[in-house]
């Protein structure tokens, strides 16, 4: 029994030391000291020996195992520092190469116009204010001189919400309630840029897109204050060679009103496609504020005037990029939006 007990060790000793892998290490160590390994299976036959020896071979054996087991220790040790020297050697990392650059975002036609259009009115000391999306039927049609039968109220551009709540299909609601919240008190010079919602889906129309609406109320405005004003936007926005034209209209909240078109941005007014050999593009409505809007918020007709406009965004940045097609806005398509960076 010692004499098997000592060769074993030898053999175990011998197959460590030209072992070369921490896995190959492992099932050495299961076949040997494992459950059912060598050493185990000899000290299963134990038993046989006479009560004299039993204690000895016991002790001889613990000795074995606990010697074995420090060498495949040792041995672990070594092996895992070798082969993580050989691991690093070779996942080497050229830290000299070249980063990967995050994609950079930047900022969206729609927004770089919008910002464009605000600046230009605060430098000309425009307030900028902001109001609901969610509207109700007094503010976005009642106040604005739509009454219950007017056709603009058709359901068939509006989504409504309720009977009483929709998406507001314009921002003059804020304008409403700004006038309300001033308590008849002028001056009002504000505009208010948002998104606005109508059903309308085709080439120029789109039922979520954003407007810039304007107004100033005083004492004496007239007409005048409303083409100088719009006439001094136009030119900072297209360039200072613009040209604009009033041309009568109608509006159920202005009176009188009118459409402002601009000399052609693309041919200069010679006519092209772009404005259909007319020379002219429309780009906003306008009007002087109707007497009833007036009153409904709170201001006397007799005591003071206003001016009032609005414009689509998506429209100015369609015209100011030469953009024939409003629907590319909303695509997402990269190759369309990074054009604008
Ligand atoms: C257009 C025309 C317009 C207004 C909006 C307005 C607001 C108040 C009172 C009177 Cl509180 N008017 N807004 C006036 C004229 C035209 O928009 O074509 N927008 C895209």
């Amino acid at each position: 029994m010692k004499e098997k007990l000592q060769e074993l060790k030898e053999q175990v000793l011998e197959e460590l030391a030209t072992i070369q892998t921490v896995s190959a290490l492992k099932d050495t160590k299961v076949k040997y000291l494992g459950k059912k390994g060598s050493l185990t299976e000899i000290m299963r036959g134990m038993g046989k020996l006479s009560p004299e020896e039993r204690p000895i071979i016991g002790q001889m054996v613990n000795e074995i195992r606990a010697q074995l087991e420090a060498t495949i220790d040792e041995r672990s040790k070594e092996l895992e520092k070798a082969e993580l020297i050989a691991k690093l050697a070779n996942e080497k990392v050229d830290i000299t190469l070249p980063g990967r650059k995050p994609q950079e975002g930047h900022l969206h036609p729609v927004t770089l116009t919008l910002r464009e259009m605000k600046k230009i009115f605060m430098r000309m000391g425009f307030d900028v204010m902001e109001g609901p999306e969610i509207e109700n039927d007094y503010f976005n049609f009642e106040a604005l001189n739509l009454p219950k039968d007017h056709p603009a109220r058709d359901m068939q551009d509006t989504f409504y919400i309720t009977e009483e709540f929709l998406l507001r299909t314009q921002t003059s609601p804020v304008q409403a309630r700004t006038m309300q919240a001033n308590e008849g008190n002028a001056p009002i010079r504000m505009i208010c840029p948002g998104t606005v919602y109508r059903n309308d889906y085709d080439a120029t129309h789109s039922p979520m897109f954003h407007q810039v609406e304007g107004l100033v109320i005083d004492k004496n405005i007239s007409l005048a204050d409303l083409k100088g004003t719009l006439e001094v936007f136009c030119k900072e926005m297209f360039g200072n060679n613009v040209k604009i034209r009033l041309r009568p209209s109608f509006f159920p909240f202005t009176e009188p009103s009118a459409e402002v078109d601009i000399s052609c941005v693309m041919c200069g007014g010679k006519g092209c496609r772009v404005c259909k050999n007319s020379g002219w593009l429309e780009i906003l409505g306008s009007g002087m504020v109707h007497p009833n809007v007036l009153r409904m918020s709170g201001f006397d007709p007799q005591e003071v005037s206003g001016f009032a406009f609005g414009m689509g965004v998506e429209r100015i940045a369609m015209l100011k990029y030469g953009i024939d097609d409003l629907r590319l806005f909303f695509e997402n398509d990269l190759r369309f939006i990074r054009q604008f960076k």
